[in-house]
């Protein structure tokens, strides 16, 4: 079917990402992680939701919050709160 096609072919993807995992190539190297796992292949370490050091963030959480840059843990934390969004906060 030529529209599934194009519908594909609209999708453009990171030249700077291989594998689709969200984590740029130029990263995933740096860390030692595959270029071209996306977690398909190991989901427990690879891919965006793989958790390469087993440290309980993922590493699409680790490339955006580049923990291992920043080793102040304070910094480390609150990052990680801005992340999550947290819940709502209590207006009573
Ligand atoms: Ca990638
Ligand atoms: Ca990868
Ligand atoms: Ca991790």
């Amino acid at each position: 079917m030529i529209q599934g096609d194009s519908v594909l072919r609209s999708y453009k993807p990171d030249a700077n990402d291989q594998d689709d995992d969200y984590l740029p190539d130029d990263w995933e190297a740096q860390y030692g992680l595959s270029l071209t796992d996306n977690g398909l292949v190991d989901r427990a370490r690879e891919g965006e939701r793989g958790d390469f050091d087993r440290d309980g963030l993922t590493n699409h959480e680790e490339y955006l919050l580049s923990t291992r840059l920043n080793r102040h843990s304070d910094l480390y934390k609150k990052k990680r709160d801005e992340i999550s969004l947290g819940w709502p906060s209590d207006t009573s």
